[in-house]
């Protein structure tokens, strides 16, 4: 029977200087580890450099979330949508020099303006994902879409964003399925069923499916034991990443109870 890997996203301590984050990491119950590339963990060289070298001597395996405060792939502005590209490209080469498997990015967004331009934001989400896409493949680094929250106004929630989306992309861009974000539409069946095939990565949170608390695991209504059958029934082997924001520890372990 294959087994996915439970990982820690350090989106927890990302209040907490760089440095501190880097200690933290050592008492995690994990060598799989996802780096948020923002705010005090902002990537840069030295610090790629410091993670790897903490990589060869105690094993992490490292993921990479993009960076999303004011970040929007589907941006109608031509100069913040190329200063947004060159952040996300920077991002990526970060990503493929601490030999990520996977670089996770938010769809894009609607916007002020999108009434008078319907559509355009889904166009030109399609276009950012697919450069986003071939850019990171050219690093050996796959860049995969991520299930964004209610209520945002993100373009791509639902399960059928994703049908509509995978209808009209030919790359192979993988789905990073996010738990918690799919309960708030109450669509984590749906999702899990409908993309077995897609999902390349996989976030867990909780909440009480109203908004995105990011609880650790069991302090929300998410349905856990199902959840884990249902990822039992598409045999995933890939990463796990806890996403929650506090009990984190105690989360790494009731994940792995379930499903390792
Ligand atoms: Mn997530």
């Amino acid at each position: 029977m294959v087994k996915p890997k439970i990982g820690l996203s350090t989106l927890y301590c990302l209040g907490e200087p760089f440095k501190k984050m880097t200690q933290r990491i050592f008492k995690a119950d994990t060598t799989y580890i996802e780096i948020v590339d923002e705010g005090f963990h902002a990537l840069n060289r030295r610090r790629v450099q410091i993670l790897n070298e903490l990589a060869a001597s105690y094993g992490f395996k490292y993921t990479v979330h993009a960076p999303f405060a004011d970040i929007n792939i589907a941006s109608p502005s031509k100069p913040l949508l190329n200063t947004i590209l060159k952040r996300l490209e920077k991002s990526i080469l970060y990503a493929s020099a601490l030999n990520c498997q996977v670089w996770v990015f938010h769809p894009g967004l609607k916007t002020g303006i999108s009434m008078f331009y319907p559509g355009k934001e889904w166009t030109r989400n399609l276009k950012t994902a697919r450069l986003l896409f071939k850019f990171a493949s050219d690093h050996g680094v796959e860049a995969a879409i991520e299930n964004v929250p209610e209520p945002f106004p993100f373009i791509m929630k639902s399960m059928e964003d994703f049908k509509r989306f995978y209808s009209e992309v030919n790359e192979n861009i993988g789905l990073v399925f996010d738990i918690g974000h799919a309960n708030i539409n109450g669509q984590i069946e749906l999702f899990l069923t409908a993309f077995g095939d897609k999902i390349v990565h996989m976030h867990a949170h909780d909440n009480y499916g109203k908004s995105d608390q990011h609880l650790g695991i069991g302090y929300g209504n998410v349905n856990w034991e199902k959840v884990a059958n249902l990822v039992r029934e598409i045999s995933y082997d890939k990463i796990i990443t806890i996403e929650s924001v506090e009990h984190v520890d105690e989360s790494v372990h009731k994940l792995k109870r379930l499903l390792v």
